[in-house]
């Protein structure tokens, strides 16, 4: 196999640890693009950091001549942008600064690609959160979304990114870059941020069980559990994000499982495999909702599935099991 060289943004999150995993294992040298902390939070690649193909590299998203020196130094074979200000609720905290990095960032890769480097393929982390409130309907009354159901964002982080997405197909169709868009329903692991409620969740038990089950211990405090989600795992999604810019022709695809299942039935799944009762345990917070929130969410991965080859392998129960450590 010939050695690519890949540009990810990210890396210190969730994805962008298990793509590197993923392209260095399949011969890559991948400039592992990180922005500037005065704290250590290199610890979901700490096992990548001696690896002579992980070039660990400064840059932030939101400064244009960072990005374009990063771009025409490396002219990668692949650009992965898996960088962002990615947690919804925050997004309606800090509109401007989710804005300025979830769009203006990706914008200032798509100069730099079409200015330094023309032939790099881009991949840009697109999200089911750009659907909104929206979904399709089938004849018997299932409701899904895929690549042509119409967005309604209902935050400004779906906005922003929504932003993004629209400018990337106009990068696309004006300048003729190979763009695409993943359009990724939620996924988890167990490298997943801590204020996620999937991780929130998890975290609680663990630390719940390490305290001895005392007593004392504070309540899990929860907002809306009514809303659904299709939850797969992230070692599945950053599969696609490879497989998409493996193709001749760039498009978007909608990556998901198929399944929906409710905050409620995913907090009900992990009490029980550990022999819990939520409602011994949980309080609900009303400032833990979110002025607009986006209450269904259930891909439909068709087009995935016949024109990538793609599937994915874990189950909603696998998942939990995984974040459990069980
Ligand atoms: P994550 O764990 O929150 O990671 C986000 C990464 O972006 C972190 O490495 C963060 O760095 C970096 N970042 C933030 N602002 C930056 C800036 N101005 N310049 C450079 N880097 C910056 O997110 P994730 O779950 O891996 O998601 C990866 C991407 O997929 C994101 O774009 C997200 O919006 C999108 N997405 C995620 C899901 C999901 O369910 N996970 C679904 C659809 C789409 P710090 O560590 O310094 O904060
Ligand atoms: O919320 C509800 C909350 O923050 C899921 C990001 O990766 O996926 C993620 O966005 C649901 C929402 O994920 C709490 O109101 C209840 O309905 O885990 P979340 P998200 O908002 O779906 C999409 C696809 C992305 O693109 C994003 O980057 O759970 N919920 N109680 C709670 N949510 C949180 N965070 N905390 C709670 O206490």
């Amino acid at each position: 196999m010939t050695k690519k060289t890949a540009i990810v943004t990210g890396i210190t999150g969730q994805d962008g640890s298990y793509l590197s995993e993923l392209l260095l294992q399949s011969n890559y040298t991948v400039i592992a693009c990180r922005r500037r902390s005065s704290t250590n939070n290199l610890e979901r690649v700490t096992h990548l950091l001696d690896d002579p193909n992980f070039i660990l590299t400064e840059f932030d998203l939101t400064d244009p001549s960072g990005v374009y020196q990063t771009i025409q130094k490396y002219q990668p074979d692949e650009f992965y942008n898996l960088a962002a200000q990615s947690h919804v609720g925050t997004s309606f905290k800090q509109p401007s600064t989710t804005f300025e990095i979830n769009t203006v960032g990706v914008t200032n890769i798509l100069e730099g690609i079409r200015h330094y480097s023309p032939h790099t393929k881009l991949y840009q982390a697109s999200t089911s959160e750009m659907f909104g409130r929206n979904y399709s309907t089938e004849t018997d009354g299932k409701r899904y979304q895929n690549e042509k159901t119409e967005m309604l964002p209902q935050s400004p982080y779906g906005i922003a990114k929504l932003a993004a997405h629209n400018m990337v197909e106009i990068y696309r169709s004006g300048y003729n870059l190979f763009a695409c868009c993943g359009i990724l329903f939620n996924h988890e692991s167990p490298r997943r941020g801590e204020n996620f409620v999937t991780q929130k969740i998890v975290k609680w038990i663990k630390d719940y069980i390490a305290s001895g089950k005392s007593p004392d211990f504070p309540k899990l405090k929860l907002g809306n559990l009514a809303a659904h989600r299709d939850w797969g795992h992230a070692k599945d999604y950053v599969r696609a994000m490879w497989m998409m810019l493996q193709q001749e022709t760039p498009k978007d695809y909608v990556i998901a499982t198929g399944e929906t299942h409710s905050v409620q039935e995913f907090l009900d799944l992990a009490f029980k495999s550990v022999q819990l009762n939520p409602e011994d345990h949980v309080e609900i917070d009303p400032d833990l909702f979110r002025p607009a929130e986006v209450e269904y969410l259930c891909g439909d991965p068709t087009f995935a599935n016949n024109d990538l080859g793609w599937n994915p392998q874990v189950s909603f129960e696998g998942l939990i099991q995984d974040m459990l450590g069980s």
